[in-house]
Protein backbone atom coordinates (compact mmCIF):
# COMPACT_ATOMS: atom_id res chain seq x y z
CA UNK A 1 0.00 0.00 0.00
CA UNK A 2 2.90 2.52 1.12
CA UNK A 3 4.84 1.40 -2.27
CA UNK A 4 1.89 2.33 -4.30
CA UNK A 5 1.19 5.54 -2.32
CA UNK A 6 4.71 6.49 -2.69
CA UNK A 7 4.42 5.42 -6.54
CA UNK A 8 1.17 7.43 -6.57
CA UNK A 9 2.51 10.35 -5.47
CA UNK A 10 5.93 10.19 -7.73
CA UNK A 11 3.57 9.89 -10.61
CA UNK A 12 1.23 12.56 -9.39
CA UNK A 13 4.34 15.42 -8.75
CA UNK A 14 5.71 13.92 -12.49
CA UNK A 15 2.52 14.79 -13.76
CA UNK A 16 2.70 18.34 -12.68
CA UNK A 17 6.14 18.86 -12.99
CA UNK A 18 5.68 17.61 -16.81
CA UNK A 19 2.90 19.79 -16.96
CA UNK A 20 4.99 22.67 -15.39
CA UNK A 21 7.66 22.24 -18.03
CA UNK A 22 5.36 22.19 -20.60
CA UNK A 23 3.68 25.08 -20.13
CA UNK A 24 7.01 26.87 -19.10
CA UNK A 25 8.30 25.53 -22.31
CA UNK A 26 4.83 27.02 -23.98
CA UNK A 27 4.94 30.35 -22.73
CA UNK A 28 8.85 30.59 -23.50
CA UNK A 29 8.28 29.33 -27.03
CA UNK A 30 6.65 32.81 -28.47
CA UNK A 31 9.62 34.91 -26.84
CA UNK A 32 12.39 32.27 -28.65
CA UNK A 33 10.04 32.61 -31.91
CA UNK A 34 10.26 36.36 -31.16
CA UNK A 35 13.91 36.05 -30.88
CA UNK A 36 14.28 34.13 -34.01
CA UNK A 37 12.79 36.66 -35.92
CA UNK A 38 14.56 39.45 -35.06
CA UNK A 39 17.66 37.53 -35.78
CA UNK A 40 16.23 37.10 -38.76
CA UNK A 41 15.55 41.05 -39.33
CA UNK A 42 18.84 42.03 -38.02
CA UNK A 43 19.89 39.91 -40.71
CA UNK A 44 17.62 41.26 -43.54
CA UNK A 45 18.98 44.77 -41.84
CA UNK A 46 22.29 44.10 -42.64
CA UNK A 47 21.72 42.52 -46.44
CA UNK A 48 19.87 46.03 -47.04
CA UNK A 49 22.99 47.71 -45.81
CA UNK A 50 25.34 45.39 -47.63
CA UNK A 51 22.91 46.22 -50.60
CA UNK A 52 23.20 50.10 -50.07
CA UNK A 53 26.66 50.13 -49.69
CA UNK A 54 27.26 48.30 -53.09
CA UNK A 55 24.83 50.40 -55.09
CA UNK A 56 26.74 53.26 -53.53
CA UNK A 57 29.93 51.94 -54.99
CA UNK A 58 28.54 51.38 -58.20
CA UNK A 59 27.35 54.88 -58.42
CA UNK A 60 30.22 56.46 -57.08
CA UNK A 61 31.95 54.53 -60.01
CA UNK A 62 29.63 55.12 -62.11
CA UNK A 63 29.88 59.11 -61.60
CA UNK A 64 33.37 58.30 -61.90
CA UNK A 65 33.10 56.97 -64.86
CA UNK A 66 30.55 59.35 -66.66
CA UNK A 67 33.16 62.21 -66.31
CA UNK A 68 32.42 64.79 -69.81
CA UNK A 69 35.70 65.37 -70.94
CA UNK A 70 35.48 68.44 -73.36
CA UNK A 71 37.70 69.74 -76.40
CA UNK A 72 37.81 72.93 -77.96
CA UNK A 73 38.94 72.03 -81.36
CA UNK A 74 40.38 75.33 -83.59
CA UNK A 75 40.98 74.47 -87.35
CA UNK A 76 43.08 76.27 -89.86
CA UNK A 77 44.26 75.16 -93.19
CA UNK A 78 45.62 72.64 -92.69
CA UNK A 79 45.60 71.68 -89.04
CA UNK A 80 43.58 71.32 -86.09
CA UNK A 81 44.72 73.48 -82.62
CA UNK A 82 44.33 69.72 -80.52
CA UNK A 83 46.61 66.72 -82.62
CA UNK A 84 45.81 64.59 -79.83
CA UNK A 85 43.03 63.96 -76.97
CA UNK A 86 43.24 61.45 -73.94
CA UNK A 87 40.52 60.06 -72.65
CA UNK A 88 39.12 57.46 -70.38
CA UNK A 89 36.42 54.28 -71.83
CA UNK A 90 33.01 54.92 -70.10
CA UNK A 91 33.59 59.06 -70.99
CA UNK A 92 31.37 61.50 -72.63
CA UNK A 93 33.54 63.44 -75.18
CA UNK A 94 32.44 67.06 -76.27
CA UNK A 95 34.21 68.68 -79.24
CA UNK A 96 33.73 71.98 -79.87
CA UNK A 97 35.01 72.75 -83.44
CA UNK A 98 35.61 76.03 -84.30
CA UNK A 99 36.67 77.10 -87.75
CA UNK A 100 38.86 79.71 -87.71
CA UNK A 101 40.06 79.54 -91.70
CA UNK A 102 39.08 77.84 -94.65
CA UNK A 103 36.32 75.47 -95.52
CA UNK A 104 36.59 72.66 -92.83
CA UNK A 105 34.94 69.80 -90.91
CA UNK A 106 35.95 67.37 -87.69
CA UNK A 107 34.97 63.70 -88.43
CA UNK A 108 35.78 60.11 -86.48
CA UNK A 109 34.44 57.27 -88.31
CA UNK A 110 34.52 54.56 -85.32
CA UNK A 111 32.28 56.55 -83.02
CA UNK A 112 30.14 58.17 -85.98
CA UNK A 113 30.77 61.47 -85.55
CA UNK A 114 31.43 64.47 -87.71
CA UNK A 115 30.42 68.41 -87.78
CA UNK A 116 29.05 69.63 -91.17
CA UNK A 117 31.60 71.45 -93.31
CA UNK A 118 32.29 74.77 -91.77
CA UNK A 119 32.46 77.93 -93.30
CA UNK A 120 35.42 80.48 -91.63
CA UNK A 121 33.91 82.10 -88.31
CA UNK A 122 30.90 79.01 -87.68
CA UNK A 123 31.52 76.39 -85.07
CA UNK A 124 29.27 73.49 -84.03
CA UNK A 125 29.74 71.43 -81.07
CA UNK A 126 29.47 67.36 -80.96
CA UNK A 127 29.48 64.87 -78.33
CA UNK A 128 29.66 60.97 -78.45
CA UNK A 129 30.24 58.29 -75.45
CA UNK A 130 33.41 56.31 -75.99
CA UNK A 131 32.48 52.13 -74.66
CA UNK A 132 35.98 51.18 -76.66
CA UNK A 133 39.66 51.32 -75.64
CA UNK A 134 42.37 52.04 -78.73
CA UNK A 135 43.57 55.08 -80.52
CA UNK A 136 41.55 56.80 -83.27
CA UNK A 137 42.07 58.82 -85.87
CA UNK A 138 39.88 62.14 -86.10
CA UNK A 139 40.11 64.00 -89.49
CA UNK A 140 38.90 66.97 -91.95
CA UNK A 141 37.32 64.98 -94.49
CA UNK A 142 37.22 68.02 -97.39
CA UNK A 143 39.41 67.64 -100.36
CA UNK A 144 42.76 66.47 -99.87
CA UNK A 145 42.83 68.11 -96.09
CA UNK A 146 43.47 64.53 -94.21
CA UNK A 147 46.51 64.09 -96.08
CA UNK A 148 47.74 67.34 -95.72
CA UNK A 149 47.97 67.51 -92.35
CA UNK A 150 44.26 68.07 -90.88
CA UNK A 151 44.26 64.92 -88.21
CA UNK A 152 44.43 64.18 -84.46
CA UNK A 153 44.12 60.69 -82.57
CA UNK A 154 41.78 60.49 -79.68
CA UNK A 155 43.36 57.79 -77.29
CA UNK A 156 40.71 56.16 -75.12
CA UNK A 157 42.17 54.37 -72.17
CU1 LIG B 1 39.84 70.88 -93.75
Amino acid sequence: MNKNLIVGLVVVVLVVLGVAFFSTNKTEAPGDEVGTSTEGTMMGDKEDGAMMDDKEKMMGEGEMMASVKEFTVEARSFKFSVSEMRVKSGDTVRVVFKNAEGFHDWKLDEFGVKTKQLQAGQEETVEFKVDKTGTFEYYCSVGQHRANGMKGRLIVE
